[in-house]
């Protein structure tokens, strides 16, 4: 080849998985540069499959967010977090493996023994480093969490502050085969609005109530209705008990207010709309160990 040939064209799967609260969706967001997975401080917030496409002259990286690997009680949306995360690690090209900093823990040994089964390269970042404040303590971090795999390659980076991403990147590039683009340049996502809507409602939940709510809360959009000049979104969040419901009604519905304020603000700014959102609050006993309400709920592989 001369130097007078244009680089290959690539294209591939890169999954980001690694435990739950580690910086997995923020590092996507960063990538991309938009919000398009939901974030927050509390564990579990990712429960989907979500592709963020990442287009760049010849390459083009097509990013699987991931919910965090953990072991917590088997119930069945616990479980299908689990397989939402692990059943494509055989089917991607690359595998980034977050992990935080200074923080290693049984779950991500579990995620290595996962690892130990699949053939494609795995690139271990260390997130949140901004959190690391003594930095002589970086060379050894590295050199111990290199005994754990054989890595293709270890970055240190800080997702929420855009730190060293740019490394990463380049280390991903030349590790995708040749392939011609999959989606065109343009796109970002292969989620629809009305799923995004309801993820940007659950993280306004998630972010407004703190610990008080278990994750036994899910958002599913009743109707979806685009005019050229505003957008009209119902939606229901389902809880699993009274209590829960009225502590996300709050004193005289304002709590409720506030979360659909958020929601409608964040919502408008995606979609570049008008919005109207009406909320609704039911209660849906045992749905988050029920397989077939799962399903209904828009849980299906
Ligand atoms: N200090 C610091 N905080 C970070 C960094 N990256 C992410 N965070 C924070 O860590 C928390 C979890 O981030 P998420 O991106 O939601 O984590 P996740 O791995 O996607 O979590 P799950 O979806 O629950 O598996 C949020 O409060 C983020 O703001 C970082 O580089 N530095
Ligand atoms: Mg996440």
């Amino acid at each position: 080849m001369t130097s007078s040939n244009p680089e290959p064209s690539r294209c591939g799967y890169v999954a980001i998985i690694g435990r739950p609260n580690v910086g997995k969706s923020t590092l996507l967001n960063y990538l991309l540069g938009m919000k398009l997975s939901i974030t927050s401080r509390k564990p579990q917030t990712t429960r989907h499959q979500i592709i963020g496409v990442k287009t760049t002259e010849n390459v083009q990286v097509i990013y699987v967010d991931t919910p965090g690997i953990h072991q917590r009680r088997g119930t069945a949306i616990n479980k299908y977090m689990n397989r939402a995360a692990t059943s494509i690690l055989n089917d991607v090209d690359l595998i980034v493996f977050v992990v935080q900093v200074k923080q290693w823990t049984d779950e991500d040994k579990s995620i290595i023994e996962k690892l130990k089964a699949v053939s494609c390269p795995v690139v271990l970042v260390v997130n949140k480093m901004d959190m690391l404040t003594n930095k002589k303590q970086l060379l050894p971090e590295i050199s111990k969490l290199s005994a754990y795999y054989d890595f293709a390659e270890i970055i240190p980076i800080s997702a929420l502050n855009g730190v060293n991403i740019d490394a990463l990147e380049e280390k991903i590039a030349p590790l995708l085969p040749e392939n011609d683009h999959f989606y065109p340049g343009d796109q970002v996502t292969d989620r629809s609005m009305r799923f995004l809507a309801s993820e940007i409602i659950r993280e306004k939940l998630i972010r407004e109530l703190g610990q008080e709510l278990p994750y036994t809360s899910t958002v599913d959009i009743d109707k979806y209705d685009e005019d050229p000049d505003i957008v009209r979104i119902h939606a229901t969040i389902y809880v699993e008990s009274a209590g829960q419901k009225a502590i996300i009604i709050g004193k005289k519905g304002a709590r409720l207010k506030s979360i659909g304020t958020a929601a409608r603000q964040d919502i408008s700014k995606m979609i570049d709309s008008k919005v109207y959102l009406n909320l609704w609050v039911k209660v849906r006993e045992g749905w988050s160990n029920d397989e077939r309400a799962l399903r209904g709920l828009g849980y299906s592989e």
